[in-house]
């Protein structure tokens, strides 16, 4: 990957997407690495939870490559569109939890980045918004979607329509974010959050990732009957039986396995 930093520390990824020159913005190449990220972290099964945030202090990500969409033509930005829109979805469907540490700007395709990304907290200097009716387009990465689905279809149609900016305090009071923290304190709270989800077992967690997301998208006697399955198939798990075994003996169970 060219645009992207990947450490490892224990069961936790720290993916750093890194083009600060242009404050982060997604051209096809940080799609590519993006997409190449997810399958690299898919294929380990050491990783537990992924944290997503940007390169030096301003950026998280600044929306989609302005220059690089500028000159395109409509079958190219439906195309750039539909790039975009498959990474973030196979991002969204990563069968572990994803973080994403909002460090600064995070607008257009950055905020749609974000809110592909399961949980979400962010610098007090992070700002966001999708400007893109300002410039004369739709957002293009699922912005209308999940912005409407995460903060309710009035919140997001005003943000949209008004193409307006929105800060740090702002976004926790229409929980398009978690949490707000000092931009020092914002990488190590992620980290410990991630390090107190990979604790738990992931084989319980994964399965909580897919009920939430697929559940929201069924009616609820169908969301019921999924869970339902999940749950099932989390017995005569390894972990399950060293999970409740250790409660009933009234000891501290091993670490968990993932099996
Ligand atoms: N694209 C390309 N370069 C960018 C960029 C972007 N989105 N944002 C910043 N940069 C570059 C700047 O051009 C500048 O480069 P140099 O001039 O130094 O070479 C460098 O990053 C530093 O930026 P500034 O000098 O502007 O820094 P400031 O601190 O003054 O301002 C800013 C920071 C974030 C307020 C400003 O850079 C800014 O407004 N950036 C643009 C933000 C924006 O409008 N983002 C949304 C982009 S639209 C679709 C697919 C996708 C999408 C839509 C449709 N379909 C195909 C349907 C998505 C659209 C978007 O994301």
């Amino acid at each position: 990957m060219t645009h992207i930093l990947l450490e490892k520390k224990g069961s936790v990824a720290i993916a750093t997407i890194n083009r600060p020159k242009a404050l982060n913005a997604l051209n096809s190449e940080v799609l590519n690495d993006l997409n190449t990220l997810v399958d690299e972290v898919k294929a380990d099964p050491g990783i537990r939870v992924l944290i997503l945030t940007g390169s030096g202090e301003k950026a998280f990500v600044a929306g989609a490559d302005i220059g690089e969409m500028s000159t395109l033509t409509k079958a190219e930005g439906e195309a750039f569109g539909k790039k975009g829109n498959d990474v973030f979805r196979k991002l969204e469907t990563l069968p572990i939890p994803v973080i994403a540490a909002v460090n600064g700007y995070a607008l257009g395709g950055g905020c749609e980045l974000s809110m592909a990304c399961g949980i979400r907290i962010c610098a007090e200097t992070a700002v966001f918004g999708q400007p893109e009716t300002g410039l004369g387009i739709t957002p293009g990465f699922g912005g209308t979607q999940r912005l409407a689905r995460l903060i309710g279809p009035g919140m997001a149609k005003q943000l949209i329509y008004s193409a307006r900016n929105i800060k740090a305090d702002e976004a926790l009071r229409i929980g398009l974010v978690n949490a707000v923290y000092s931009a020092e304190e914002l990488l190590p709270a992620a980290e410990k959050l991630a390090e107190t989800i990979a604790k738990n077992a992931p084989i319980t967690v994964r399965a909580c990732k897919k009920a939430i997301n697929e559940g929201l998208e069924l009616p609820m006697d169908e969301a019921v009957v999924l869970e339902e399955k999940l749950f099932g198939g989390c017995f005569e798990t390894e972990d399950q039986k060293e999970g409740m075994g250790a409660f009933l003996e009234k000891r501290k169970h091993e670490p968990y396995r993932n099996c």
